[in-house]
């Protein structure tokens, strides 16, 4: 999969996407992620990329030509997008469903909002899919962008040693993961659930799955009633 980002702060983006996970995925190229400094496109020398918005108040809003630019040059340079993607707060929420199903796309194109945002007229006229990582507001769209691509990333297949493990993942069926514990089995009389050195795997299977209802329904109850 290839992922293309535009954005005003490119450096923002290269930690989280340079470790663990995300690295091992680009290092096997199953995943090529490319950041694409918005200022390349600026309007003028001065590197300008945003201006006052019209009808006055505070903010400044991203113009539409170095945005336009830069997405008909990237589209022309790499094909159609699958989705072409703007990180906003008033985006529709993030969820894993929507992972999974960025996860089977080839191409996707992001866009860092910041400011007050970016034109309209761009998400009229290019944006195909709207994304905030929840209800809160973030100074730019880098982090939000960084989160979706880390997401997206680790459903890759072949990007996690256990093929299976992110099946098991919290909220791929809507139910919160169980308690995990490793050695020692007992540390300050703190002991481990007798089943999980029992050595009987269904047993367990049957306990964890337990454990994960329970929390569920305790913890959010609101992905309990949508089962
Ligand atoms: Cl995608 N961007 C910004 N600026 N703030 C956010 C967000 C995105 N998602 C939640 N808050």
């Amino acid at each position: 999969m290839k992922i293309d980002i535009i954005s005003v702060l490119p450096e923002l983006m290269e930690s989280p996407l340079s470790h663990s996970i995300m690295k091992r995925a680009q290092d096997k190229g199953l995943l090529q992620v490319e950041v694409h400094p918005l200022r390349k496109w600026a309007v003028n020398k001065h590197g300008q990329v945003d201006d006052y918005q019209f009808g006055g108040g505070a903010g400044m809003v991203m113009m539409c030509e170095p945005l336009a630019t830069a997405i008909d040059e990237l589209q022309e340079k790499n094909g159609k997008y699958d989705e072409i993607i703007y990180m906003t707060p008033d985006g529709a929420r993030f969820e894993q469903r929507t992972a999974n199903i960025l996860s089977m796309k080839q191409q996707l194109l992001i866009i860092c909002g910041h400011y007050k945002g970016i034109d309209e007229r761009i998400r009229e006229h290019y944006v195909t899919m709207e994304i905030s990582i929840g209800d809160y507001v973030l100074s730019g769209g880098e982090i939000a962008a960084a989160v979706v691509v880390d997401a997206i990333g680790r459903l890759l297949p072949g990007v996690l040693n256990d093929e299976t493990s992110a099946l098991f993942d919290s909220f791929q069926d809507n139910l919160l993961a169980p308690p995990v514990y490793t050695r020692p089995a007992d540390f300050r009389g703190w002991k481990v659930p007798d089943v999980l050195l029992g050595g009987d795997p269904k047993k367990v299977d049957e306990w964890r799955h337990e454990q994960s209802i329970k929390r569920t329904k305790e913890r959010r109850p609101d992905l309990y009633d949508e089962e």
